[in-house]
């Protein structure tokens, strides 16, 4: 009963945090109009990775011991490639990861039984104290979505944030 609930934990880890590396989908049937020679530009619902060359504008994070992001909120327009870096100011081991709510809601659970568990996808950033990061990435869908530090403990105590992608 409880190995197999493992096993399908797993299962579903895999499939969603290794997603095309491994060619496993978690939303197999989903539309995936992307042809199978690239792998690491997935479309996402919150976007797909950017083109450093497409870059017109850098917003700079703090992540702090409090478990607050600085800033917990931006915007950005629809289609805007933009350069995300990450300051962990902190003592410990920070993340900065984009999703929806419920992928990230998900991924956190996944993170509170494993806290050990690998992984690594264009939209996410894991950022040991003092160092830093980024991450290109496209925001070609239009809507609200999260981002968050995943960290056991960290989501549970707030530390999430909001992007907002307006339609020009
Ligand atoms: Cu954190």
């Amino acid at each position: 009963m409880q190995s197999s609930k493992r096993k399908l934990l797993l299962a579903a880890a895999s499939a969603s945090l290794l997603g095309s590396a491994t060619g496993a989908r978690a939303h197999g049937d989903k539309d995936h109009p992307q042809k199978s020679g690239a792998v690491k530009k997935e479309q996402k619902d919150w976007g797909i990775a950017g083109d450093v060359r497409a870059v017109k504008r850098t917003i700079e994070f703090q992540m702090l011991d409090t478990m607050r992001f600085v800033p917990d909120r931006i915007e950005v327009r629809l289609g805007e490639t933009v350069r995300l870096v990450h300051r962990n100011a902190g003592k410990v081991m920070h993340e900065f990861v984009i999703g929806t709510k419920k992928e990230l809601d998900e991924h956190a659970a996944l993170m509170v039984k494993f806290p050990n568990m690998e992984h690594d996808e264009p939209y996410m950033a894991h950022v040991p104290p003092g160092g830093r990061a980024e991450i290109v990435w496209t925001f070609n869908r239009a809507g609200e979505f999260d981002f968050a530090c995943l960290i056991a403990g960290h989501y549970s105590s707030g530390m999430v944030g909001k992007i907002t992608v307006r339609a020009a």
